[in-house]
């Protein structure tokens, strides 16, 4: 098992002669003015978690958004900020955050446009229609263009490894690479790749595929992804495809495609949860939910049309119909993070969960019990932990998600041995967990109640076997070899090994 300090290590020994590159579109960390004062919050995400460490052994950059109402007052004359902010007793390693700044118009285009009402619901087939309006297309271009000179600026005359983050940045590797062709660059695609016959809708689809051909690695968390991917390229674009290196050669230059699946710290999860702050968040729960003799199902989603939420309030209304002896002894505890709220869609859904809870509730309570309790209050990271330590079985109910870190948040949070898995078959953490979890297809209701009914009814033995297992799997496969995996394939890129 790989450790943080192992990836220490390894940062040093082989990122020593570049500078490492972090870029994302949400920052690791932000400043806002709070109470009079300005802080400086760390966003809760698993990203974070994974790079923090790296760009920290390595003294690197991390470019990013500069999306808080502080940031700019505490930035230099290039917009950059040494974080985590310096303690007292000075120790701690820090690193460069740079930020990028955008009017409210671009990032109405960049972010909430193209990337999320275009190519998030085009790469998660969830039955949203993607919406693509050349002006934002326009935004996503410039934007693209704009971090590509931020990174240009700090590496002038160094030699460099970029790490980019995600779908917001297609086009970042091509703008990187026409102006300095020497850099390693690789990109980490964190949503699904769609099939083909899905992705040739989008107008500017080659400029997408040629942007992310620019890259010298491209990462995706499950091999069926890399060959939807290269799939894509046969059809759309004149490349040659090597599948036994799974590579693209175009105009002479090529492209590795990977998997590699993302995970969580596992260790620090399953330490964090014996502190003595998770101990009393979990007493402040226990006093505001009454959960005695309950058998608790706990789901923790951003608000979003591809998690499935609605799935599962229509699966536990189906178990209550069918199997009516399960009324004042099970409760649902749902926490919906509010997400990409300026678009119709998500303010949508957001009321047909509303709707749906209150029908429920409406239809089953009794004697001052109700089957769910949902929350969309802002919970921190001991209160997440908390809560999934009082859960019988956590509920991942997806229609399509590229990993899901949740399920494994949960599982590296039973140090107990305790506690169920129901997962999506179409989250692809379900490759992996397959064997321990139970596996739904959130679209079958009928199928989904008996699941419920199964993790109700199981005994002690089992849930103890099946969590033992799924722990081996994401202490094994957590955070710091995803990224070990990835530093090491670049470093074999660059002295031509691979
Ligand atoms: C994308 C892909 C892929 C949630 N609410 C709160 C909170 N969270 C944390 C969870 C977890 C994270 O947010 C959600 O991660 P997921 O992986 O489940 O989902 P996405 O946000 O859609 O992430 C996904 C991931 O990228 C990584 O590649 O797995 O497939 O869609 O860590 O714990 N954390 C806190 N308060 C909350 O209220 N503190």
């Amino acid at each position: 098992m790989l450790t943080r300090k192992d990836l220490q290590e390894l940062a040093r020994e082989k990122l020593s002669n570049h500078l490492f590159v972090v870029v994302s579109n949400r920052e690791p960390y932000i400043h806002v003015f709070k109470e009079g004062e300005t802080k400086c919050l760390r966003p809760a995400s698993g990203l974070v978690t994974a790079l923090d460490p790296v760009v920290k052994a390595c003294s690197g950059i991390w470019v990013a958004h500069g999306s808080g109402n502080a940031d700019k007052t505490v930035v230099d004359k290039k917009s950059r900020v040494m974080v985590p902010p310096q303690t007292n007793d000075k120790k701690t390693p820090t690193y460069t955050l740079k930020r990028v700044w955008m009017s409210k118009e671009e990032e109405d285009g960049y972010y909430y446009g193209f990337s999320n009402k275009g190519l998030w619901p085009l790469c998660h087939i969830a039955y949203t229609r993607p919406l693509f309006k050349y002006s934002d297309w326009l935004h996503y271009v410039n934007i693209n263009k704009r971090f590509a000179s931020a990174i240009l600026e700090e590496i002038e005359g160094k030699n460099a490894f970029i790490f980019i983050q995600d779908y917001h940045f297609a086009l970042l590797p091509k703008f990187l690479k026409e102006k300095r062709p020497d850099l390693n660059v690789a990109q980490f695609w964190h949503i699904p790749w769609p099939n083909p016959e899905a992705f040739r809708i989008c107008p500017w689809k080659n400029d997408i595929l040629e942007g992310l051909l620019a890259n010298d690695i491209l990462g995706f968390h499950l091999r069926y992804f890399c060959d939807n991917f290269l799939e894509t390229i046969d059809r759309e674009i004149e490349a040659r495809i090597d599948r036994e290196r799974l590579s693209v050669f175009k105009g002479g230059k090529e492209t590795l495609i990977r998997c590699y699946p993302i995970s969580v710290d596992f260790e620090e999860i399953s330490s964090h949860v014996t502190s003595e702050a998770v101990k009393r968040k979990t007493e402040k729960f226990k006093k505001e939910f009454d959960f005695d003799n309950k058998f608790v199902l706990f789901g923790l989603d951003r608000i979003d049309y591809t998690k499935g939420i609605l799935e599962k309030l229509q699966a536990l209304d189906r178990l209550l119909e069918k199997y009516p002896e399960y009324i004042g002894k099970i409760v649902l505890l749902q926490k919906g993070t509010l997400s990409r709220i300026h678009i119709q869609e998500y303010k949508n859904l957001n009321d047909e969960i509303d709707a749906l809870v209150e029908k429920l509730n409406w239809k089953y309570s009794n004697d001052g019990w109700s089957p769910v309790i949902l929350t969309k209050k802002d919970l921190n990271y001991e209160e997440i932990l908390a809560l999934y330590r009082l859960a019988d079985a956590c509920v991942v109910s997806s229609l399509q998600d590229g990993m899901n870190l949740v399920s494994k948040e949960f599982v590296a949070s039973r140090r107990d041995e305790d506690g169920i898995l129901i997962l999506s078959q179409f989250a692809g953490a379900s490759r992996e967990l397959e064997e321990g979890a139970l596996i739904i297809n959130p679209y079958d209701t009928d199928n989904f109640a008996e699941t419920l009914k199964k993790a109700i009814e199981m005994p002690k033995k089992e849930r103890r076997q099946r969590m033992k297992f799924l722990r081996q799997v994401v202490e094994e496969n957590n955070i710091y070899k995803w990224i070990s995996e990835i530093i090491s394939d670049i470093v074999t890129l660059e002295n031509n090994y691979i």
